[in-house]
């Protein structure tokens, strides 16, 4: 099989200009020009680019602006840190605010730039709106037509028809006009014909019995003089359709129907407004989608169309009255994140028969999303179905054993046009094929969507495979990150298991900027924590039996603290400190031997290893310690000096007890598998002394199974950094170069395109793996993207450092690579390194945003041979901290460097 080089539409943008120290890519509240902002202090931040070597900020200034009127001056402020908290006139409810950062450098020097916000609803009593809903009695469920071909299965079968609503508002020339719109379900929100944003699957997925989120649009251009219609189609979503496994039994999880909840504003030049929202004056009316559900897909019947609804003119009369169900705002919170949107255009690489004469489409890709589908030449009542796969059996007929229930499949019903096109809006697959029946003269388009994280960071190689890996991890974070971060995109699962998301973390931070997104999910793990303690498995909390496994419930600690790390915003730790503490002292409070045995819930160890066990007690244990070392420097952040010394004791207490329980005099860690000195090693449960001992045992696992990995979940991410910090990284690069069984190239070599959920997704001796939980987009195992960005390409930031201010470049040439270079967007500015070998000489180019202080390893044996853009070090004026044998050390501040160095010799 030969190796595809990765398609993506996904990419960083080029590097910020050089020049003079100016700010760029500026956020609010974590954002690009947001639209809902609730909070009365927005945090305002930017970063930083200069072709200046050693350039910092020196101070900053911000403006802000809000109808023309100022709302806030800063003054200069003298500070490096490129972010600042909104302190100005209170913001006021459904404004646009314009700020304008201006930065200095150390020589006096000038730069602005702006962008802009736009509020939320900040005041509780600025709700005008009601949820409305339709009549229970008017809701006849989905009825398949007499002429169907093949039977409705059971699970589509009581499925209720979405719902259109609309309403006419006369509006006076405004001079703004906003919607704050929000479902119990999902919506799409229409105006005037148009549809407002370019969100997917909004309101999104959050924990609705404590938060339901909305998004306000600025729909000025779509509105005139006059009457304007405003719509909206509504559907089940994660509100009342299926969720997680088990079929429809997991259906109406936070309600029956679902509910819409529409306000909109608008501003007149006279400085008076108008504001209507849902009520009773709404009509509502069943159309053309005949079901839309998240896992099972959408029927939807062209022929039933109502031309115009969404506009003025329409005659409703025939529309039912809308039923209003209740006036409760006080759940409603600001979207936190960005919306998921699509995001690439995916045209198929092939189109086959399978035996049974079924078109089957192949995007190449296994993304998540939809298609759109193009029909040419159907009759009205046509029918063309859609099944959604992502691998093919081996007649070629499409695979569908993995997605359980999850039927997947759309149905599209023609209307009898010369051509038509239809796209699901209410429904998400996880899928590489589709098989098409019902019409042959078709077309199909893959649309990639995922909640759309600012691409933050770029890792590539010289190796093909490994390239490919790069490639497969990103599209598993695509594919996954779907309005929370789930285990996998296809099967009647598709939840937020904690575990997954804690240690996929930092390689999703490298790969995009995930600081908003995670945010949310963070609340909605706060809110799910249990009056004890417990984390749920799975955020939002959706299986009330299952909570606290050691690893999964760890997320409440490894999160915040990494979040913290990468960012820079210390209210993460604020909001989640007591969190923390909580989980922290749960376990305690049932483990006061400091072992952690008890309240391990449904403990899946080292969940998916390869063959072996490793202890479930050491795994637990090392994951205490983790969460009480993190919550007791948490509090130190925070200045809350006894709360850090309490769990500064418990760590140590605990580790105490590790070493007690798990440690043998000679290095060994209980169950002698990787996954536990993995964890020992990393956690730093190994007393120093019996530290190379314990590597020692760790390399000869590895050696003894012929360099191959048992790794499961909690341990695949750690080997490239701990096999690496302990000298051995030619054992590292041996995995990563792995294709037999069990390996990431294992499943490349069977064209992988995405992360497999198992090692054994498929193997030569039993074709696929177990039916029952086999996703092939599943993350955790591509947790190996973090060391490649910090090992291999070596950006990474020193232990203490925060945000990246003091980034630590220390690549690893080695393995089959002959290059290496990754960039990656810090919250200061771009920081990238670039290595390549040839001739007996490494090149490494390194660039260090302003204001962070870098210390760079130029890797070489001779560091006298070091040079900077071909001077000797000291010459350049560069900083040498040490040499050591396999390095030069050095400092650099701001600015892009060149290092050449004799290699191997
Ligand atoms: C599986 C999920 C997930 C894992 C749990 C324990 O069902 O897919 O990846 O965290 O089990």
């Amino acid at each position: 099989m030969g190796l595809v080089s990765a398609v993506s539409g996904w990419s960083l943008p080029p590097a910020p200009a050089g020049g003079a120290l100016h700010p760029y890519d500026l956020r609010c509240e974590h954002l690009a020009t947001p639209q809902g902002i609730a909070t009365r202090a927005p945090r305002l931040s930017w970063r930083l680019a200069s072709g200046r070597r050693g350039d910092a900020q020196a101070a900053y200034r911000i403006t802000v602006r809000s109808g023309g009127a100022p709302a806030w001056d800063s003054g200069w402020i003298d500070g490096q840190d490129p972010s600042a908290s909104y302190a100005g006139t209170p913001l006021t409810s459904f404004a646009r605010y314009t700020w304008q950062v201006q930065v200095r450098s150390a020589d006096g020097e000038e730069a602005a730039a702006e962008s802009w916000f736009g509020t939320g609803v900040l005041h509780p009593d600025e709700w005008a709106a009601a949820w409305i809903g339709h009549d229970p009695e008017t809701l006849p469920p989905f009825e398949p037509p007499a002429d169907d071909r093949e039977p409705r299965s059971v699970r589509t079968a009581s499925l209720p028809p979405p719902r259109y609503f609309r309403r006419v508002v006369d509006l006076r020339p405004a001079t703004s006009v906003r919607i704050v719109c929000t479902a119990r379900g999902l919506y799409e929100l229409r105006v005037n014909g148009h549809r407002a944003g370019d969100g997917e699957l909004t309101p999104g997925w959050t924990d609705y019995r404590y938060r339901v989120p909305y998004q306000v649009y600025d729909v000025t251009g779509l509105v005139g003089d006059g009457p304007a219609c405003v719509g909206a189609v509504l559907a089940d979503g994660w509100w009342s359709g299926s969720l997680g496994w088990d079929g429809r039994r997991q259906a109406q999880r936070y309600g029956r129907r679902p509910e819409l909840l529409v306000q909109l504003v608008a501003d007149h030049a006279d400085g008076s407004r108008t504001v209507v929202g849902t009520d009773g004056s709404w009509r509502e009316s069943t159309g053309p989608l005949r079901y839309a559900d998240l896992l099972m897909g959408e029927w939807y019947d062209a022929r039933l169309e109502q031309p115009g609804w969404d506009l003025p003119g329409f005659d409703d009369s025939s529309w039912a009255p809308a039923r209003v169900v209740d006036t409760g705002h006080d759940v409603l919170v600001p979207s936190a994140a960005e919306p998921v949107r699509v995001t690439e255009d995916l045209v198929p690489v092939g189109t086959r028969r399978d035996g049974a004469g079924r078109t089957i489409v192949d995007l190449g890709q296994n993304i998540a999303g939809r298609v759109r589908l193009t029909v040419r030449g159907a009759p009205a009542g046509t029918r063309v179905t859609l099944r959604h796969g992502e691998a093919l059996d081996e007649d070629g007929s499409l695979y569908t054993a993995n997605l359980r229930s999850a039927e997947a499949t759309d149905h599209y019903v023609a209307a009898g046009l010369p051509e038509e096109t239809f796209e699901p809006r209410f429904t998400v697959h996880g899928f590489r094929y589709v098989e098409v029946t019902g019409h042959d003269d078709v077309e199909v388009l893959g649309r990639a969507m995922h909640s759309d994280t600012p691409v933050a960071g770029e890792f590539s190689c010289s190796d093909d495979m490994v390239r490919r890996l790069t490639s497969n991890l990103r599209w598993s974070q695509r594919g996954n990150f779907v309005s929370v971060p789930t285990d996998c995109p296809q099967r009647d699962e598709r939840l937020g298991w904690t575990a997954d998301a804690q240690v996929f973390l930092p390689t999703a931070c490298y790969n995009a900027d995930v600081a908003a997104f995670f945010t949310g999910w963070l609340a909605d793990l706060r809110c799910a924590q249990t009056a004890e303690g417990a984390v749920p498995d799975v955020v939002p909390h959706v299986m009330t039996e299952r909570h606290g496994a050691p690893g999964w419930g760890d997320a409440a600690t490894v999160v915040p603290w990494h979040l913290y790390r990468v960012y820079g915003d210390e209210r993460v730790l604020r909001d989640s400190l007591p969190s923390m503490r909580r989980w922290v002292d749960h376990v305690e409070r049932h483990n006061p031997g400091l072992i952690w045995r008890e309240r391990v819930g449904s403990h899946y160890g080292d969940w998916l290893q390869a063959g072996v066990r490793t202890s479930r007690d050491v795994l637990a244990t090392a994951y205490f310690a983790l969460s009480a070392g993190l919550t007791a420097r948490a509090a130190a952040v925070l200045g809350l000096a006894d709360v850090a010394e309490h769990y500064a004791e418990l760590r140590a207490r605990i580790g105490e007890a590790f070493v007690r329980e798990f440690v043998s005099a000679d290095g060994r860690v209980s169950g002698d598998t990787q996954t536990g000195y993995l964890l020992a090693l990393a956690h730093g449960l190994v007393p120093d002394d019996l530290v190379p001992a314990a590597v020692r045992h760790l390399v000869a696992d590895l050696e003894r199974r012929g360099r191959r990995l048992t790794t499961g979940f909690a341990g695949v991410g750690l080997l490239g950094p701990v096999l690496s910090a302990y000298g051995h990284h030619d054992l590292a690069y041996d995995l990563l170069h792995d294709d037999r069984y069990p390996s990431w190239g294992y499943s490349i070599k069977r064209g992988a395109t995405t992360i497999w959920e198992r090692w054994d997704g498929w193997t030569e001796e039993n074709g696929f793996g177990p039916v029952a939980m086999n996703s092939f987009n599943h993350y955790a195992l591509g947790s190996v993207g973090e060391w490649l960005y910090s090992g291999v390409a070596g950006l990474g930031q020193e232990e203490d450092s925060v945000g990246f201010r003091r980034p630590l470049i220390r690549p690893l040439p080695g393995g089959r690579l002959r290059w290496a270079a990754a960039a990656y967007d810090t919250p200061l500015g771009r920081l990238s390194s670039r290595w390549e070998i040839s001739g007996g000489e490494l090149t490494l180019e390194v660039r260090v945003p302003p204001g962070a202080l870098a210390t760079v390893h130029v890797p070489t044996k001779d560091p006298s041979s070091v040079r900077e853009s071909g001077t000797p070090l000291a010459t350049a004026g560069i900083d040498v901290i040490k040499s050591t044998e396999a390095a030069s050390v050095c400092q650099v501040g701001s600015g892009r460097y060149t290092f050449t160095a004799s290699w191997g010799r």
